[in-house]
């Protein structure tokens, strides 16, 4: 039997291209719900337990396929899956059940944004997976909105430092804009949960909106 991901009121991701800064926004998201004195797990996807982050291994190795085989979709689709799952179950849930503060870089929407409109899969598969697998979704998810090439730019710099491209980096720039026409439509059809933050700003400006968005999120909230 399918269900319906339920939204946790505790539960907030970040979304974003390459280079958006999800993960200086993350680190100011923690520190103003720490300093209003609430537990915080800050984790990401894919990853987040032992497991997933073996999975996320796999999904970024650009040699995780032998010569001549590529990673098929399904199986990129299926592996982000098998990690959420595992995710949610021994990280996501028990925070969240403990009263702690979730803050997710990525999550199910950037199945959608990259193996939905990247790769070109049903968006119902993806939602029929989500139904048997993911019981919560978020109830805030910020979308970090900056251009390909900006993004791109950003990220470059950082895999200098870190030994170039993984796996999903290397696609061509018409993939990242499908990712990126993907995630505001999906801001666009769910204005409720969705802020979208110009990231095209510095990173300061960038971390402080985030900030003010989720305050007033918080301050809306019954
Ligand atoms: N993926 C998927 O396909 N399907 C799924 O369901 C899920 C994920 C969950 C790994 O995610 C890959 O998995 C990702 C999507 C796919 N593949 N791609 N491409 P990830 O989040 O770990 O990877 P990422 O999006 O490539 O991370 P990123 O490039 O590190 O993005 P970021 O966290 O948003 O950026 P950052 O690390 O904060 O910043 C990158 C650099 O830019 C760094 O040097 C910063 O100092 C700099 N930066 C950040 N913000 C600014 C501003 N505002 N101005 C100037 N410079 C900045």
């Amino acid at each position: 039997m399918s269900i319906a991901p339920r939204m946790h009121p505790r539960f907030v991701s970040l979304e974003g291209g390459e280079g958006a800064g999800k993960t200086t926004v993350l680190v100011a998201l923690r520190s103003a719900l720490q300093a209003a004195g609430n537990e915080v797990v800050s984790t990401r996807e894919p990853g987040g337990t032992p497991l997933a982050e073996r999975i996320r291994g796999l999904l970024l190795d650009q040699n995780a396929a032998g010569a001549g085989e590529t990673v098929a979709p399904e199986t990129e689709l299926l592996l982000m899956f098998a990690a959420r799952a595992q995710h949610v179950r021994h990280t996501i849930l028990p925070a969240l059940e403990r009263g702690a503060w979730v803050v997710c870089d990525r999550f199910t929407d950037s199945s959608h944004a990259y193996q939905g409109g990247g790769r070109g899969l049903d968006p119902a598969f993806i939602d029929a997976l989500a139904a048997q697998v993911v019981p919560i979704r978020p109830s805030l998810t910020l979308l970090l909105d900056v251009g390909v090439a900006q993004g791109r730019e950003r990220a470059r710099g950082r895999n200098l430092a870190l030994g170039g491209p993984d796996r999903i980096e290397r696609e061509r720039d018409e993939f990242f804009e499908r990712v990126r026409a993907t995630f505001l439509a999906r801001a666009a059809a769910e204005p409720a949960r969705f802020r979208v933050i110009d990231a095209s700003r510095p990173a300061d400006v960038v971390a402080a909106d985030a900030v003010a968005a989720l305050e007033a999120w918080r301050e809306a909230q019954p």
